[in-house]
């Protein structure tokens, strides 16, 4: 059976982009594979944070995921620094990583460049070098991830080809999975940029838990442009192909398909937003039942944790031994 791992972090409310980047792999693959999913709260301490906004934000990702159809008792679920192997292999990555290599991280130059008057963490520069450290630490063959995420999964390969052929056959090299539709959900305000949640609450960006009529509301303002034929084309139409790539992410059509039913943005904009809600109907309604017991949550995420110990201290010893620290 081959091995998945996929991390998210609690850094603000879940969006469409996430769900249709990630998510909706997370819970097809979990069906034929041994799948490890976890909230990387480690990751999220690279901006400033809340503490109680953190701690709640975990919680609540871990049961939005559950609501999403992740399965706690079929795949591993849990939180990132309740496994202490993590930050223990991020030390040993970072050695095996270059400045170089972390300086051409496109996540870092847009994060550091957004705000030049913002507090910019080493942790910023450096958390690929964690995140190579969570996919190792599984022996994890295959990562399913959006787009925007491809780069980071090329440095993890990078690093553990490296870290074998410097101390020996050490670590699995994985293979990212990134969807063919909803791999980039585009901002629906700035379609030249990602729906991201670390932006917060902004027109450009539908989130999971939103209600029906706002959303309604977002992709009926969302930014297309003068003309009005609808044609799949990212690079001349960025607003309208953003909007078929969801709609087919919807429905299963391919986006070139669904814009032949179109001669108008409205009925193409009505259409999305209504499978978007229809997506989302179904989450929000398990979402609300597993809120009501966030302890659950936190006795399910500990029991994830104890088993994630069990292939990471495993991983994390042979990597010791190998490069040379005493056991
Ligand atoms: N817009 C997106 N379209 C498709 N997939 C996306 N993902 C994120 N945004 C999109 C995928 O979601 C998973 C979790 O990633 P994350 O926790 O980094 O989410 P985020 O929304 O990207 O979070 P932030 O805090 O805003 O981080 P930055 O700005 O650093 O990305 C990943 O598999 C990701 O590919």
């Amino acid at each position: 059976m081959k091995r998945v791992f996929s991390g998210i972090q609690p850094s603000g409310d879940l969006h469409l982009g996430n769900l249709l980047g990630a998510l909706v792999n997370w819970s097809k693959m979990q069906e034929d594979n041994d799948a490890v999913y976890c909230v990387v709260d480690l990751h999220a301490l690279t901006l400033p944070q809340e503490p109680d906004v953190l701690r709640k934000n975990t919680v609540e990702l871990a049961q939005l995921l559950i609501a999403v159809g992740i399965d706690p008792e079929r795949s591993t679920l849990f939180v990132q620094s309740q496994v202490p192997q993590h930050p223990q292999l991020a030390w040993l990555m970072e050695c095996t990583v270059s400045y170089g290599e972390l300086s051409r991280m496109t996540a870092f130059k847009d994060k550091s460049n957004r705000d030049t008057t913002k507090f910019v963490s080493a942790g910023l520069f450096t958390y690929p070098a964690l995140q190579a450290a969570d996919i190792l630490l599984y022996d994890t063959d295959f990562v399913p991830v959006g787009d925007d995420q491809r780069q980071h999964v090329e440095i993890t390969r990078d690093i553990a080809e490296r870290f074998n052929s410097r101390y020996g056959e050490t670590f699995v090299v994985p293979e990212h999975v990134i969807p063919e539709a909803g791999a980039r959900v585009m901002d629906l305000q700035k379609p030249d940029r990602k729906m991201s949640k670390s932006e917060g609450e902004s027109p450009g960006t539908v989130f999971v838990l939103e209600d029906p009529k706002k959303i309604e509301k977002k992709f009926k303002r969302a930014v297309t442009d003068s003309e009005s034929d609808v044609r799949f084309d990212i690079a001349e139409k960025p607003g309208v192909s953003n909007l078929l790539s969801i709609l087919s992410a919807c429905t299963g059509e391919a986006p070139e398909d669904l814009a032949s039913n179109y001669e108008q943005y409205g009925p193409l904009k009505t259409d999305t937003a209504e499978a978007v809600i229809e997506l989302l109907r179904p989450i929000q309604a398990r979402f609300a039942e597993l809120q009501s017991d966030p302890a659950e949550t936190q006795r399910l995420l500990r029991v994830g944790a104890d088993k994630a110990q069990v292939v990471a201290g495993e991983v994390l010893a042979r990597a010791k031994r190998n490069i040379g620290l005493l056991a």
